[in-house]
């Protein structure tokens, strides 16, 4: 069972996506409501879901001709980072120019009992699919990066899985680490959807394949997969350093690092049409653009 949300007239819609890919409007507002109500019947949340719907019909629309929003409100999206060998080797790349052998920091960091860490985007810069990600102007190696989302909640349960881009400049961050900031966040810099797979309904997390394409006026130019079985870290050992002597609030996305990076001469262009898909959560659409050229 997974759960979207859509734009009805000007409102915003909340609805449970079956299996068999059919939409049935949900009364609660957002995902966080259901799980409540779910938990007060002593219920899990598709158990929930699935007797919402019973005898109810779907809505009028297909998903495809549905306006998609964010699947939730996350009021911060958190970031790991270097948690496969292919990111360790990315960005061991672009911070000592090319020289492989070379002992870095990221090397660590990978091996290291603390796992990198880092705060991704807040509501305002987190957008949905569908709606356009946007480009630095000050970066000229620009990518995607796919990766497996968490969705928490206050205590930092997992209540669902979605897909998220983290957009990375890989000149930025490889020209100083301290420069992580700039090269992580910005307006736009970060999508999540299109839903939220309720966590009971997924079978084992770390046997999700991950695909990342990216088009180029029509021509596929990338198209890179992986599976979250080659993730280094456990998901809970990841949610625990968040939850350290931190606040979690209901609705937190924590990203799980990038399996998938493009060819190293790749940079992403205005127009580029980034497709992010994981398996039993869906596609998430999303072109680039920069900020000037938003209408
Ligand atoms: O170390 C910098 C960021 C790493 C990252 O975003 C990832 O591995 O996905
Ligand atoms: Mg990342």
């Amino acid at each position: 069972m997974r759960i979207v949300r859509y734009r009805e007239a000007s409102l915003s819609r909340l609805g449970a996506l079956t299996e068999e890919g059919v939409v049935y409007r949900l009364e609660a507002s957002d995902l966080l409501e259901v799980v409540a109500e779910a938990r007060a019947k002593g219920l899990s949340p598709s158990e929930h879901v699935s007797g919402l719907i019973v005898g109810k019909a779907p809505v009028a629309f297909s998903l495809e001709e549905l306006e998609l929003l964010t699947p939730v409100d996350a009021p911060e999206v958190w970031a790991a980072g270097v948690t496969y060998l292919r990111s360790k080797e990315a960005r061991n790349y672009e911070a000592t120019g090319g020289k492989l052998d070379a002992t870095t920091f990221y090397d660590k960091v990978y091996d290291a009992e603390r796992p990198e860490l880092f705060l991704k985007s807040t509501l305002a810069r987190t957008v949905g699919p569908g709606q356009p990600v946007c480009l630095r102007s000050d970066s000229n190696w620009q990518v995607p990066e796919a990766e497996l989302g968490l969705v928490l909640d206050r205590e930092g349960t997992i209540i669902g899985y979605t897909a998220g881009n983290d957009m990375s400049c890989r000149d930025i961050e490889g020209e100083n680490p301290l420069y992580l900031p700039q090269a992580k966040v910005w307006s736009r810099s970060c999508s999540i959807g299109p839903a939220v797979r309720l966590a009971e309904t997924v079978a084992d997390p770390y046997a999700l394949q991950i695909i990342c394409r990216i088009y180029r006026n029509g021509e596929k130019l990338v198209n890179e997969q992986a599976n979250t079985g080659m993730l280094k870290r456990r998901l809970e050992e990841l949610v625990s350093f968040l939850k350290r002597d931190n606040e979690l609030y209901d609705g937190t996305v924590l990203l799980t690092g990038t399996c998938l990076v493009p060819p190293n001469q790749f940079t992403l262009d205005s127009g580029d049409r980034i497709e992010i898909e994981i398996e039993g959560i869906g596609i998430l659409a999303n072109t680039a653009v920069y900020k000037h050229e938003l209408t």
